[in-house]
């Protein structure tokens, strides 16, 4: 097909490359967008001029790309996720668009200070941690792959809170990302819809005389989208981001203040404009409260709403193939409503008949899980639910009798079988259990890691696994390159280029080709120096930051993601007082000088998680001031771990810390971004952690601790922490220095919390695995004498971590689970044909 006729051309500042017409750009960006002249303009007023100027040139490649989806009429996925942690747009794009230096130099020819105007962009932190991050990820890699896609999600006014620490105590603050204009967004008003909340049904027949259900709500809220571009690296597919915002319906509104009730109607509004106000901080844990059920049938409602009518309206198609044009992909079960909504849609608005609404729903929904702990599996109160979505949960049942009635058929008489699988949780207070919703509305469940996917059909969905095997598979997470090498390690992406070509950036296996330097003096004398400067440049901001010195010579160890037990930042800390004894007690000992650094939040709630944050800052106060330790350690919190400040300290790492308990990290995606980046592992057969042993080799990789099974095992005989307590003295001494009060000033009832856990509770076994990690530390220590040694692993790692690109990631889920043909998006005023 010929696509001239689809061809936009515009050659002006809106679209030119040119350094020259860059600033001229950016120029008239500040005076026509802004409204400001030179002279008064911010540094606030820059970057937005900057940010249009990129946007400029992204909306003509995004409009290429929206008509030639509505010409072609793809299939599409749908990428439904309560989070999108995107991180700072503007350097992203910059490298996707291919004109990152360009526009340093436009910029610097303008006497304006580009990383400033980089740092001004606030970042968009619609997302807790990995599952968000992930979610960004997967869009990058699906534009990069020419995959038509649409993210779904919302746009939450506040964000993850912003971290203070106050006397060593983390504090929340209000996360107002917003505050000074989102210039990468664009609002539809014109596109909103309704969701409706609450009230009842009721039976009718209809003018063919069938029976059919009608939903009379008592709320309703508008839902208005904000489109956000998303653009892939070296090509011009240009995807859309779509988060929903909650407006009050103004009808609605109008038909209680005529009858006089002002109140109510204001009160109409405010519970609408409430919906989408904050994100929950909690990962890994629910709380079960209703606004959290009510954001994700809104978003869920919105989006099928959205893909129905771009089906149906806009490209004039038939609702019996919806699920031959759409594909949804549900990121956990926060979105797993959709089974029961979309069966809403196509049973009560499009009198679609009960087997074919059911064939559709579950031809179109796909699911990941990403957890196996079982206080994060999402459960409803049934009468929460009932009195929020009356119709839903009718569906559910219905869905739910059907389902069990195929259960007895094929396990006659196996009634413990049927109660385990049942959407409805009758155990106690009855529960619809989301998991189970949404694996069985799904034609793919799949875990997020080999080991991960394993315990998943071992365990949590073991019936479904044996029932349907054919619908679960593994697809191991991946990130993407371009933010988390090209755009955060300039340096090391500099260096790979000069050796291997630039290929690797959209072809990660590539990375194999620096093998062959290993033995290359020059080549590993150059990548150390690298390091060494990106340390230098991390030093500097924790100088900046907590006016702690530390030494670049020393290995930088880090710890940095969401704090919780299961991922044991308090085993970290346990070596740090262990290293502590031991120099308190032979002030001469020689150990290899170390700096540890941690970064990331706590849940607000979860006491214990805080109380590991303060015991960090604790120790780092005693640690970093004793005479005896001569700078030997230093132990650094860095505050507000976000995605801006992960892009700093990934390439600045040298031991990657990856400690959680095995059989608890579904996969972990922080790992791959620190081996990427050059960053030797510590870690546990755990999640991906596995399968980046596996990739780049034992020999490069310090392995400690139990195994899945192992854990299991013990757990199963009777675990007794008290045992490793009494038998360890180096543990019994660290143990008892916190216990003591001296890192509490005295207070010995501070900590008490954390110490009675793990001497009679110890969930996560750090006492069973302290040996193990301690002796694996010490041979870190040691191998990072030998520089050159030490080197030549970092080159290894990173060269072989071609596997965890979410390219690779991206690509098994096309071929595997969604099955769409790439489509190609003619470059801007090129002429070519759609293949
Ligand atoms: C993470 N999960 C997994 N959850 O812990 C991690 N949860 O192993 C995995 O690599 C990552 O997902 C991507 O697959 C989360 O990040 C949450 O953030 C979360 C948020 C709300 C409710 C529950």
């Amino acid at each position: 097909m010929q696509t001239e006729d689809i061809q936009i051309r515009i050659e002006d500042d809106r679209t030119g490359l040119e350094i020259e017409t860059l600033k001229r750009a950016i120029l008239d960006n500040l005076f026509y967008i802004q409204g400001k002249f030179p002279e008064i303009a911010t540094l606030n007023d820059y970057y937005m001029a900057l940010a249009y100027t990129v946007r400029d040139r992204l909306i003509h490649r995004w409009l290429i790309s929206s008509q030639t989806y509505t010409k072609v009429q793809p299939r599409e996925v749908c990428y439904l996720s309560a989070e999108f942690l995107m991180g700072p747009h503007l350097g992203n794009n910059l490298i996707n668009l291919g004109i990152y230096d360009r526009m340093r130099q436009a910029v610097q020819e303008l006497g304006l200070n580009f990383e400033a105007l980089l740092e001004q962009e606030e970042e968009p932190g619609l997302g807790n941690g990995g599952l968000g991050r992930l979610a960004a990820c997967y869009l990058d890699s699906m534009a990069t792959l020419d995959i038509p896609s649409v993210g779904y999600g919302i746009r939450y006014e506040f964000g993850i809170f912003d971290q203070d620490i106050h006397d060593g105590w983390q504090v929340e603050i209000t996360d107002k990302w917003l505050k000074n204009g989102n210039p990468w967004e664009i609002a539809r008003p014109e596109w909103a819809f309704e969701v409706k909340f609450g009230g009842r049904t009721e039976r009718y027949t209809d003018e063919k005389g069938r029976s059919r259900v009608k939903w009379i709500p008592d709320r309703m809220v508008q839902g208005v989208p904000y489109d956000t571009p998303i653009l892939g690296y070296e090509t011009s597919s240009t995807n859309t981001l779509r988060l929903w915002s909650a407006q009050a319906v103004e009808s609605f509104d109008f038909r209680a203040f005529n009858a006089g009730d002002y109140y109510g109607a204001v009160g109409n509004k405010v519970f609408s404009e409430n919906l989408s106000k904050v994100l929950y901080p909690n990962d890994e844990q629910i709380q079960g409260k209703q606004l959290r059920l009510e954001q994700q049938y809104f978003f869920v409602s919105c989006s099928l709403q959205d893909m129905i009518r771009t089906h149906c309206d806009r490209r004039g198609l038939p609702i019996s193939i919806f699920h031959e044009k759409f594909t949804v992909q549900l990121n956990d079960t926060h979105p797993a409503i959709a089974v029961a909504e979309l069966m809403r849609l196509l049973l009560d608005e499009h009198g679609i008949e009960w087997d074919q609404a059911w064939h559709i729903t579950q031809s179109t929904m796909a699911y990941t899980n990403h957890t196996l702990l079982p206080e994060a599996l999402e459960r409803w109160a049934v009468g929460l639910f009932g009195s929020l979505l009356p119709r839903h949960l009718e569906i559910i049942y219905e869905i739910n009798g059907r389902f069990l009635n195929e259960v007895r058929l094929r396990y006659p008489k196996d009634d413990e079988r049927i109660r385990r699988m049942s959407i409805i949780d009758e155990s106690g207070d009855r529960y619809v259990r989301m998991a189970n919703l949404a694996t069985l509305g799904s034609y793919s469940i799949n875990g997020v890691a080999e080991l991960h996917t394993q315990l998943l059909k071992q365990d949590v969905l073991h019936d479904f696994a044996e029932m349907y095997p054919e619908r679960f598979n593994n697809k191991t997470n991946g990130v993407t390159p371009r933010r988390f090498m090209v755009l955060s390690n300039p340096r090391l992406t500099k260096l790979i280029t000069s050796k291997i070509g630039d290929h690797w950036i959209r072809n990660l296996q590539e990375l194999r080709q620096l093998e062959s330097f290993v033995e290359d003096l020059e080549f590993r004398s150059e990548w150390r120096q690298i390091k060494l400067a990106i340390k230098r440049d991390l030093a500097n901001y924790i100088q900046e930051q907590n006016g702690i010195e530390v030494n670049v010579d020393s290995i930088f160890d880090i710890q940095a993601k969401r704090f919780h037990e299961y991922k044991r930042q308090h085993l970290n800390v346990l070596h740090i007082i262990t290293l502590y004894n031991r120099l308190k007690a032979n002030p001469n000992l020689d150990i290899t000088p170390r700096t540890f650094i941690f970064g990331g939040k706590a849940a607000p709630g979860y006491q214990m998680a805080k109380l590991i944050i303060k015991l960090i800052n604790s120790v780092a106060d005693v640690v970093n001031s004793d005479p005896d330790v001569r700078d030997r350690i230093k132990v650094v919190f860095l505050k507000d771990y976000n995605v801006k400040f992960a892009q700093r300290v990934y390439p600045a790492a040298d031991l990657s810390e990856q400690i959680s308990t095995a059989g608890k990290e579904a996969s972990g995606t922080g790992n791959m971004k620190f081996s990427m980046n050059g960053a030797l592992t510590i870690g546990t057969l755990d999640g991906a952690n596995i399968e980046i042993r596996e990739e780049v080799g034992a020999e490069n990789f310090f392995l400690f601790g139990l195994t899945a099974s192992k854990v299991s095992q013990i757990k199963a005989k009777g675990y007794d922490p008290m045992q490793y307590y009494i038998a360890n003295s180096e543990l019994k001494a660290a143990i008892d220095r916190i216990n003591s009060g001296f890192f509490s000033k005295g207070d010995t009832a501070l900590f008490k919390p954390l110490v009675g856990s793990l001497m009679y509770q110890d969930p996560y076994l750090l006492f069973a695995d302290y040996q193990s990690y301690i002796d694996v530390q010490t041979q870190v220590g040691e191998a990072y004498r030998d520089q050159d040694h030490w080197t030549r692993m970092s080159i290894l790692n990173t060269a072989r971590m071609g596997k965890f690109s979410s390219d690779r990631s991206i690509r098994e889920y096309v071929k595997e689970v969604w099955k769409i043909d790439p489509l190609k998006i003619c470059p801007p005023n090129e002429p070519c044909s759609i293949h």
